[in-house]
């Protein structure tokens, strides 16, 4: 086999990621419990001048609520310990089940925890709070980035709250999985530069919430490596993947370069758009793909990695 998942990795090595985000997430990662939640909120704040959230789905809510309801009955201590716990990654009932809900569900939680906090049903932030000095030079990074890499620091600091899940085995809790849209709904993207069938059909596919028809375009031990993170290998479980954490999303590839690769293999890079279901056109990501196809167009690996700048949607160089 001439290419491995490793060596698949480093195709397009001019790809300028936005590293900020990995980087601010560890700075993030060093403040106290307290000074965590403190940030979010203030950073969640700062955010809502500009972009609004929409509303979690009625799924996700019902997944997290048996967890909110017994969260709701809590006195204001009992509750800011179970958020400070989430934070720490304690080892406690609810850091568990917490763990094992799919993104999708931590974030419609928190954003219930968030609107009961503005109520007054769950203990605010402290009047006053002040955020120590590391955390409001974090803070002010946060707020120099791009909205498409603001919302990427929010998700991945939700995601990562919790008991760590690599000290879990199994028992997922995932939404139940949309239907692929109707055939006369679904919308064809155009990309400059690029007709290759293979990644028309990824783009157009995933629109479409339509997995079946995702998942044929990958070879057996074909892989998908999201941003800021490693590749998830075979088929099985990049479509687990795709059903628990790809639903809704609108990508809005622009342009792209195809080019030959070793022992009859195809590389493509694509730059474009993604919009997330929770704040729609209101936050378009700057993406890139780079794919790399076997000889009977089968994908191989593909990277989608969040930009460094707008100005990388021009970058089609090797
Ligand atoms: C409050 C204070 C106390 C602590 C906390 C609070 C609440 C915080 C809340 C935060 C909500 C944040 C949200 C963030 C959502 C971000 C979503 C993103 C989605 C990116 C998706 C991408 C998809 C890319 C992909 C493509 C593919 O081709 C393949 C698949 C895939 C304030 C109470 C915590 C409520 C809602 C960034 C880029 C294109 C790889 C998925
Ligand atoms: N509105 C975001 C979601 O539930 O997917
Ligand atoms: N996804 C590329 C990076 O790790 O920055
Ligand atoms: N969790 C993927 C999304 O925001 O749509």
């Amino acid at each position: 086999m001439p290419f491995t998942i490793d060596s698949a990795r480093g195709i397009f090595p001019n790809t300028l990621a936005a590293d900020v985000v990995p980087a601010t997430i560890a700075r993030f990662n060093q403040l106290s419990a307290e000074d965590q939640l403190a940030w979010i909120w203030f950073a969640y704040l700062e955010m809502g001048k500009t972009v609004t959230v929409a509303a979690p789905g009625a799924a996700s809510m019902q997944l997290a609520e048996g967890t909110l309801e017994q969260m709701r009955q809590m006195s204001f201590q009992e509750q800011t310990q179970v958020m400070c716990d989430l934070a720490n990654h304690a080892d406690t009932p609810i850091c568990r089940t917490y763990a094992s809900w799919t993104p999708n569900i931590k974030l419609g939680f928190w954003y219930q925890l968030g609107q009961w906090m503005e109520q007054g049903i769950v203990a605010p932030i402290p009047q006053g709070y002040q955020l120590s000095a590391n955390a409001r030079a974090v803070l002010n990074t946060l707020k120099e980035l791009d909205p498409g890499q603001q919302i990427t620091v929010l998700r991945n600091a939700v995601v990562n709250m919790g008991y760590d899940p690599s000290k879990l085995d199994g028992n997922r809790v995932s939404e139940p999985v949309v239907p692929p849209k109707e055939m006369s709904q679904r919308t064809q993207v155009t990309i400059e530069g690029v007709t290759n069938p293979t990644v028309l059909a990824y783009m157009n596919n995933l629109n479409a919430n339509d997995f079946d028809a995702l998942i044929q375009l990958f070879a057996p031990d074909g892989a998908l490596q999201p941003p800021f993170q490693r590749p998830i290998v075979g088929k099985d479980n990049v479509f687990r993947f795709f059903r628990e954490e790809c639903q809704n999303l609108q990508l809005m590839p622009e342009r792209g370069v195809v080019e030959p690769a070793d022992d009859g293999y195809t590389q493509i890079k694509v730059t474009g758009k993604v919009q997330t279901p929770w704040f729609g056109a209101a936050v378009g990501m700057n993406m890139a793909w780079r794919f790399l196809l076997t000889p009977d167009d089968k994908i191989f690996f593909v990277a989608i990695d969040l930009l460094a700048s707008p100005k990388e949607l021009l970058n089609l160089v090797r």
